[in-house]
């Protein structure tokens, strides 16, 4: 099975790409390494020593004896080197994970509010076309994420696998149909997700192209099997108040005693996964695709929900380390219920890590080992929904 990941440098990216190698799949990764510029523009580093791709492919290929392609490739600008690509390569599968993930980086100013938009509705939509250019009946497996449904749109009911059964009137009476779930995004970068499914949508409809659209939830942890192996195929681990998600950074101020950073009251509800499930998912999702003609086949790639107060909490009792309430720079509903349908992943045999399983280990052999190399200044988070939102100006100090 030949696979591309695009996106593959980054941090669900490489370790897939390693996991689909390690089970024999033939993996070619495209990234134009944006994310590690972006590092560099907010001055920040991943908390764990990240490698050059080139000594991560390397250093894989030394251990594993498999090889993994690289072509260095942004699938916003090069749409017609993309598509000479797929003619060459002809694969059999694409994994798309090439966008800009951050809610806050789109939410910090119109620069990036445009590159948000312009880098993934534009790469998303490059890569439909250049599947259809080069007549490939290819399965396609997309990240798209929980976020696009909103929180507390259905009030208790589970939120369904993309799609909604609704009743139409009618003056002979209701009908019932099918409709994509409506989408409710709550930032510039959760609107570019919205705006794929629309993409997805009309290229399976008009094109039929076989595509799956893997709505996660926030990805915790750090290391899988195959990461582990060697420090220099070690994930990366962001803590950054842009592209820190909140577990991952509660970890890290729990390990250097900064205060544990909860937005508002902590009512928030969401949706957890962690990187080990995370590449299974896409490894089941990839052998298990829709067929030529039909819709995209939505799963809902999420184990566990949790409030975020109660995974301070938890991080607080295990560390001993106090929570701290600040203003919320973002604009969200203050609590809200979730509750996810989550059936697919479980039918096809996903066994998930809980968090009570994997924290422990994620303290002590991540955050301990590398707190050295925080900068406490880029913890708290200053990307601010509207102009003029308070964020705390005492933690600010670091
Ligand atoms: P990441 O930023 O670590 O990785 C994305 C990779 O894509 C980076 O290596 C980047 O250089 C590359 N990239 C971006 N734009 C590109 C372009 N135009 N051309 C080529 N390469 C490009 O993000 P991640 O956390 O690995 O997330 C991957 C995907 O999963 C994203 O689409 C994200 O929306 C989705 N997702 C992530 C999470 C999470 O908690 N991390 C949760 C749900 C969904
Ligand atoms: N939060 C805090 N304190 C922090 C950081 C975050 O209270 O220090 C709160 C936020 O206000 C928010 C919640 O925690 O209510 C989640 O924030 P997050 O930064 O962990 O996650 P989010 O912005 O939603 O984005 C992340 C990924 C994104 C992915 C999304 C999945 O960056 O790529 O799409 O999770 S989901 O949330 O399910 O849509």
């Amino acid at each position: 099975m030949k696979v591309l990941v695009l996106g593959g440098d980054g941090f669900c990216g490489w370790p897939t790409a390693l996991h689909l190698s390690d089970v024999g799949w033939d993996v070619t990764i495209v990234d134009n390494l944006s994310r590690r510029a972006i590092d560099l523009e907010l001055e920040v580093e991943s908390l764990t020593p990240i490698r050059p791709i080139g000594e991560r492919i390397r250093v894989w290929e030394e251990l594993s004896g498999n090889e993994i392609g690289y072509v260095h490739l942004d699938l916003a600008e090069e749409a017609d080197r993309f598509e000479t690509l797929l003619r060459d390569l002809r694969p059999d599968a694409i994994v798309h994970f090439g966008e800009q993930r951050s809610a806050p980086y789109s939410m910090r100013n119109i620069p990036a509010k445009r590159y948000t938009v312009d880098n993934n509705v534009r790469g998303t939509h490059n890569v439909l076309a250049a599947i259809v250019a080069a007549d490939l009946d290819v399965a396609l497996v997309h990240l798209g994420t929980m976020g696009v449904y909103g929180y507390g749109w259905s009030g208790s009911a589970p939120i369904p696998e993309g799609y909604l059964t609704v009743k139409v009137p009618t003056p002979d009476g209701d009908i019932e149909r099918e409709i994509l779930h409506p989408a409710n995004p709550g930032s510039v970068y959760h609107l570019t997700k919205t705006l794929d499914q629309l993409m997805f949508t009309f290229y399976a409809s008009n094109d039929r192209l076989r595509i799956t659209d893997l709505h996660q939830g926030i990805v915790w942890g750090t290391q899988t099997p195959q990461t582990i192996r060697d420090e220099r195929l070690i994930n990366r681990f962001d803590y950054d108040g842009d592209y820190g998600t909140v577990l991952n950074r509660f970890l890290m101020q729990a390990a250097i005693g900064h205060p544990l950073t909860v937005h508002g009251t902590g009512g928030q509800t969401r949706a957890f996964i962690h990187i080990r499930d995370t590449v299974r998912c896409i490894q089941i999702a990839l052998e298990n695709p829709p067929a030529r003609g039909d819709k995209p086949m939505v799963f809902n790639q999420v184990t566990e929900t949790y409030r975020v107060r109660d995974l301070a909490q938890l991080v607080s009792e295990m560390t001993g380390v106090e929570i701290a309430y600040l203003p919320n720079p973002r604009r969200e509903a203050a609590e809200n219920e979730l509750n996810v349908s989550r059936d697919r992943f479980m039918a096809l045999g996903l066994n998930p890590t809980t968090l009570s399983e994997g924290l422990l280990e994620e303290v002590s052999d991540i955050a301990t080992r590398y707190r050295d190399r925080v900068d406490p200044t880029k913890i708290i988070a200053r990307s601010t929904w509207r102009e003029g939102m308070e964020t705390s100006p005492d933690l600010m100090k670091g």
